[in-house]
């Protein structure tokens, strides 16, 4: 190699990160500092990447969590054990959701592990941070239990290594589409070593994605005839409808529903997780399919009824079968997605239960699903008029009418009244919906889905909690996007901290609101069985002197409709500042769908 350069790991890790973001706009690290992380965060600066300082590592791993959703890559840097072990949940959420989040934390020496005891000098002395009295030599217990969960991982503690190991794990990251996870030794982090310059210069990935044109011609052929057979079975059949899951999004799939839909003519339902990838106004959409959860009874029966189930990119969650209350004649389904192909009485599995869950090639795995997709959507499909079939605009309107101010100025402020508020009068095209899991979740089912919707949990993993900076980073771009964050009273107490660090970074332009229940109502309203509110009460808490205390933006404590109508209206009319919305609830009022999950008996509540 005839140029390179000389630089800490630190400056090497943190460079490659940044080049890795950089198409992106990628380069915020989400940090909280212990002194096992302080020379990688030194190295963080050194090398350019944004600090984001947050206030627990909770609210740092949910910030590089909504990077890695927004921007492809996130970062997020922490201290050994007790910084680590504070983002176990959200590293789950990543891989269940195959974010593409780098988790980095530091560690001690080696030579800080062979200290004898002063008070057992038989013994070694245990070095801060450390739970574990291991034995000499093995250092690796919080590294061992993170690379158990099979993502690209590496113990980095002998700076001759240290490049191949980043390297290794940052296209991990990439190939495998998940988070990747590097601990790091002081004295590795602080170690010169020398590097080809092309490798701090630019980002070169070493992985490509298999060319699968190829592969799908090829398997295109295999399959012509199942492809063919499949397009009769859907010609033939009297009522088609489609139903689309959250793979859909992940895969950018749209553009073959798209099209086998405008042939076929076919309405499009999706799933709970399938939300927002239709936009409401699309003539094509017609809302959830989910067994009892289902929108509306048309489109219950509409599926329930069909003689040819098309299901493209659906994953097996008891959310999307609506708590196990959906109903579709296996003879009547044609199931396409990344893990099996159905085809009436017709299977193939494509990737065993470990590939599905585990860290596979992303695109080679998944060829046969490709394939049988572009073809069918290619193929001889018959061409028909579009079926008369309410869509979801008119669900939203014939549900959330706009209403006479008689109607709601002085009613208590409800879910349902909240949503109608929002939809008639709030969401703009190009405003963002960040939601946390609970019956914020649930509600934003049912709201108008501006530029798409960007869940915690958006497949299915419910993790509560997931800080204010996951919605409120786009507001720091070059060109701010609005964002709507709804959260439940319990998971703003999980992370109040984030409130604090919004502050700090100066955020501005972000509606906040918060549906104040006094209680954990998601479980409350499931919990058949114990009832007893000790479990589920939470504290009266003034949540409005939050932007007092922090001087960020202005709150409004809702009771009624008028007053949360004039709230929405402040904050549209404040793009320069914040607005924190209390929402005063009653705690057995919740949303439609909500109802639904807690009683899946009848539709006749919705
Ligand atoms: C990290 C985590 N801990 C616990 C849960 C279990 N859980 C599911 S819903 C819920 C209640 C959330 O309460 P709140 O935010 O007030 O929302 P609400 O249900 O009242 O709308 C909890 C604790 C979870 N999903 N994630
Ligand atoms: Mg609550």
């Amino acid at each position: 190699m005839e140029y390179q350069e000389i630089m800490t790991v630190a400056e090497y890790l943190w460079t490659r990160c940044r080049l890795l973001g950089a198409p992106y706009n990628s380069r915020r690290l989400n940090a909280l500092p212990g002194d096992f992380a302080l020379p990688l965060l030194h190295g963080a600066l050194a090398a350019g990447m944004d600090y984001v300082k947050c206030c627990n590592e909770q609210e740092a791993a949910a910030a590089a969590s909504g990077d890695a959703r927004w921007y492809h890559y996130g970062f997020v840097l922490v201290t050994y054990g007790v910084g680590m072990k504070n983002m176990i949940g959200y590293l789950s959420m990543d891989i269940a959701e195959k974010e593409r989040t780098l988790y980095v934390s530091g560690a001690a020496d080696l030579d800080e592990h062979g200290h004898r005891g002063v008070y057992n000098p038989g013994q070694i002395q245990l070095v801060h941070h450390y739970e574990q009295r291991l034995k000499l030599g093995e250092f690796s217990n919080q590294f061992k239990a993170i690379a158990q969960t099979g993502i690209p991982a590496a113990y980095i503690c002998d700076p001759l290594q240290a490049t191949e190991q980043i390297d290794y794990v940052l296209e991990g990251m990439e190939k495998f589409s998940c988070p990747g996870y590097l601990e790091v030794t002081r004295q590795a982090t602080a170690s010169l070593i020398r590097v080809p310059l092309e490798k701090v210069t630019s980002y070169q990935h070493y992985w490509h994605k298999p060319d699968t044109k190829n592969y799908i011609r090829e398997f295109k052929e295999f399959f012509q005839e199942k492809i063919q057979e499949t397009a009769e079975i859907i010609n033939k059949s009297q009522r088609p409808i489609i139903i689309i899951g959250n793979a859909v999004r992940r895969y950018d799939l749209k553009k073959y529903v798209q099209i086998i839909a405008e042939r076929t003519g076919a309405v499009i339902t999706s799933t709970q997780l399938g939300i927002g990838i239709f936009s409401d106004n699309d003539p094509l959409y017609a809302g959830v399919y989910a067994g009892a959860m289902s929108y509306t009874e048309e489109i219950r029966q509409g599926v329930e009824e069909s003689d040819c189930v098309l299901a493209i990119g659906i994953s097996e969650r008891e959310i999307n079968s609506g708590r196990f209350t959906a109903k579709i004649d296996p003879k009547n389904l044609i199931s396409l997605n990344p893990y099996s192909i159905h085809v009436k009485n017709w299977r193939l599995e494509t990737s065993s239960f470990w590939e599905q869950t585990a860290m596979v090639p992303d695109t080679a795995s998944r060829i046969e699903f490709f394939s049988f997709l572009e073809g069918l959507s290619q193929g001889n499909l018959a061409r028909r008029e579009k079926r008369e079939f309410p869509t979801f605009a008119d669900f939203l309107a014939k549900t959330y009418p706009v209403l006479d101010s008689s109607q709601y100025v002085e009613q208590p402020l409800t879910i349902d009244l909240m949503i109608n508020l929002l939809n008639n009068h709030f969401i703009k095209p190009d405003m963002r919906l960040a939601t946390d899991f609970g019956d914020c979740a649930m509600m934003a089912t049912r709201l108008r889905k501006a530029q798409g919707i960007s869940a915690s949990s958006a497949d299915g993993h419910m993790n509560t909690g997931f800080g204010f900076l996951f919605g409120a980073q786009p507001q720091k771009d070059e060109k701010p996007v609005r964002t709507l964050m709804i959260a439940g009273d319990g998971a703003i107490n999980m992370n109040l901290g984030g409130f604090i660090t919004m502050a700090e970074r100066e955020i501005k332009g972000a509606t906040i609101i918060i549906l104040d229940d006094k209680c954990y109502k998601t479980l409350y309203l499931l919990d058949k069985e114990i009832q007893n509110p000790a479990v589920y009460n939470l504290a009266e808490i003034k949540y409005e002197y939050l932007t007092q205390v922090t001087g960020f933006g202005t709150s409004f404590r809702c009771k009624t409709g008028g007053e949360f109508r004039e709230a929405l209206e402040k904050a549209l009319a404040n793009p320069d500042t914040n607005t924190l919305i209390i929402a005063e609830l009653d705690r057995n009022d919740c949303s439609p769908p909500l109802k639904n999950l807690a009683c899946p008996v009848s539709l006749s509540s919705i």
